[in-house]
């Protein structure tokens, strides 16, 4: 659903970006090993990010990058970008160092954010225990009418 997909972000440890900006979505671009070897001027973009769902916040860095990698058939190149496909790159090159974009942000709202996604997770894991036990109720409702019935047919 993203526009980059770095491989850290479903858990394979290798130094590859995966992209698509187009609006057909079929224009994939791969990024093995990238470096970006310049950095130029600066700009201020509000992210988002798969790995930290809903959370979105204006973040500043370089406006352009000349970025070195290679692609899906091994072959080197070498890419200038601005815009969005340079904001891209950034984002996915930070994911392959473990950083997202709310370690380039406020600190005060980073912590906020953490904060939020330790209550979301403790609320999915009450909701879930809810679940499990509703669950255990009714298969020993089914398991004592099951019963029931069978003890009336013994007795006919
Ligand atoms: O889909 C995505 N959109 C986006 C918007 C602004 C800055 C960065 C991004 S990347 C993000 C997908 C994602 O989380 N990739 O790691
Ligand atoms: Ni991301």
């Amino acid at each position: 659903k993203g526009i980059g997909l770095a491989a850290t972000q479903v858990d394979v440890h290798e130094r590859v970006v995966v992209m698509d900006l187009s609006e057909s979505r079929d224009q994939l671009q791969v990024l093995i090993n990238p470096v970006i070897i310049e950095r130029d001027g600066e700009t201020v973009y509000e992210e988002g990010c798969l790995s930290i769902p809903k959370v979105y916040e204006k973040i500043e860095r370089p406006e352009k990058v000349k970025v070195q990698a290679f692609d899906e058939k091994g072959a080197p190149f070498t890419l200038d970008a601005d815009g969005l496909l340079a904001r891209v790159i950034q984002h996915e090159y930070d994911h392959l160092d473990g950083v997202l974009f709310i370690d380039r942000g406020d600190p005060e709202f980073k912590q906020a954010t953490i904060e939020n996604f330790k209550r979301r997770e403790e609320r999915r894991r009450e909701k879930a225990a809810q679940k499990e036990a509703q669950a255990r109720k009714i298969a020993a409702k089914i398991a004592h009418k099951k019963q029931t019935a069978q003890e009336a047919t013994s007795r006919c």
